[in-house]
């Protein structure tokens, strides 16, 4: 069974970290929306979702990918890199210990799952203002006996690393080369975003899908050019928090 793990929008959402953008007004009633009608999507290619309460004191909670790393094998809960973030993970660790065996990074590592990128049995994880080395290291260490590699990934003006490369099939990655070295992905299929949408780079695979902003359509017509075709979603209010399509759901084999 295909579950979806996602957290309804704080009201607090305004009051969001921001590392790359200056802030500006976000409306609540339409983030709502759009993190509804990303919800119904999700509803169509899972078999359930499963939403976490608001966390009101909260305003980066939506952003459930950031608090964990869901392998097959096992379930590694971060420590965000963001302080404020950090109260985020003891509601999902409790969801995700039904399903997982689950690891906890701690002290003085720090890791944001919007770092770590899975693309069969790599972890590439950015090295970046939200996970450190200490993190990935620990991290390592958890996936090892699993039997992942893991590659530090440095990045030049994005938040995570899955701001700059997602997957969007299984052996096909979107990217944004400005933000992370496309050497890195050689053995892949790669497409890179339009230079006029830097953000495209984020996207959501689920069920041999592509969930894609709709505000993104030079990148998406690139994207269809190597017969990639997305279900696109407004998230609009979203990108103002500097969260994407990933940010707002885990999604895992139960
Ligand atoms: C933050 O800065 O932590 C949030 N405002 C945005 C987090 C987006 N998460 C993600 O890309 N995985």
């Amino acid at each position: 069974m295909l579950i979806a793990i996602t957290r309804k929008v704080s009201s607090s959402l305004a009051l969001c970290e921001l590392t790359h953008l200056s802030r500006t007004s976000i409306n609540i009633e339409r983030a709502r929306a759009q993190h509804h009608d990303y919800e119904a999507c999700l509803a169509e290619l899972v078999d359930k979702v499963i939403q976490l309460d608001e966390e009101a004191d909260l305003p980066d909670a939506v952003f459930v990918e950031d608090t964990c790393v869901v392998l097959d094998e096992l379930a590694v809960i971060t420590r965000p890199g963001a302080p404020s973030r950090r109260p985020e993970t003891a509601s999902v660790g409790q969801i995700l210990g039904r399903y997982r065996t689950l690891h906890f990074i701690e002290a003085p590592g720090t890791v944001d799952g919007g770092d770590v990128l899975r693309l069969g049995r790599t972890l590439f994880v950015g090295k970046t203002s939200r996970s450190n080395d200490a993190g990935i290291e620990q991290l390592r260490a958890f996936v090892k006996p699993a039997g992942y590699d893991v590659v530090a990934v440095t990045l030049r003006g994005c938040l995570h690393l899955k701001s700059a490369a997602t997957a969007v099939a299984e052996r096909t990655v979107l990217l944004n080369p400005g933000w992370v070295d496309a050497r890195l992905f050689e053995d892949f299929a790669v497409v890179s975003v339009d230079p006029s949408e830097p953000a495209a780079g984020n996207a959501l695979l689920v069920s041999n899908k592509v969930v894609f902003p709709a505000s993104y359509p030079k990148t998406r017509e690139r994207l269809e050019l190597a017969n990639i075709h997305v279900e696109p979603v407004d998230l609009s209010e979203f990108a103002k928090a500097e969260g994407g399509v990933t940010c707002c759901s885990v999604i895992f084999q139960a």
